[in-house]
């Protein structure tokens, strides 16, 4: 069984985010996701509108992900991968080059990210037609 894993906050799950799970999932049989926890997302600098239970609820209901786990910090990646048993590491392009390091425990596979849609942009549009 080939194990995939990504990263991410997902939050205000968007066609981005399915987009990449989707190609994640088509690279293996098994999607592990690390979600950001609430107080990961402090340190990345990020304010969800879900909280991390909601987020988790929402992504374990996506048919690609078959399971959700905590990123609790930046550091976690390689004690997962190992933990884990993966065998490839799934980014959106947004991030080519930032994890090549992980290239010495798994695969490493950048993806083109969805143009046009971001959670920011979400809360953005929102705001200006309001
Ligand atoms: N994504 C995408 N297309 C978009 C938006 C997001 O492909 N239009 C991808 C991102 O590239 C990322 C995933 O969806 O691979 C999750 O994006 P975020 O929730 O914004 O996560 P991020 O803040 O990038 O956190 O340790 C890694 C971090 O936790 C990643």
């Amino acid at each position: 069984m080939k194990k995939v894993i990504t990263y991410g906050t997902f939050d205000l799950i968007h066609h981005g985010h399915i987009n990449i799970l989707k190609r994640a999932k088509a690279n293996g049989d098994y999607l592990i996701v690390g979600l950001s926890s609430d107080e990961f997302n402090e340190i990345k600098g990020k304010a969800a509108y879900h909280s991390y239970e909601e987020r988790k609820l929402i992504l374990e209901a996506i048919k690609y992900v078959d399971e959700v786990i905590p990123e609790h910090n930046w550091g976690q990646k390689i004690q997962d991968i190992q933990k884990n048993n993966v065998n490839l590491f799934v980014m959106g392009s947004d991030w080519e080059g930032k994890f090549d390091e992980l290239k010495e425990y798994c695969e490493v596979l950048y993806l083109p990210r969805t143009e046009g849609i971001s959670t920011s942009k979400i809360k953005a549009d929102l705001l200006n037609n309001q």
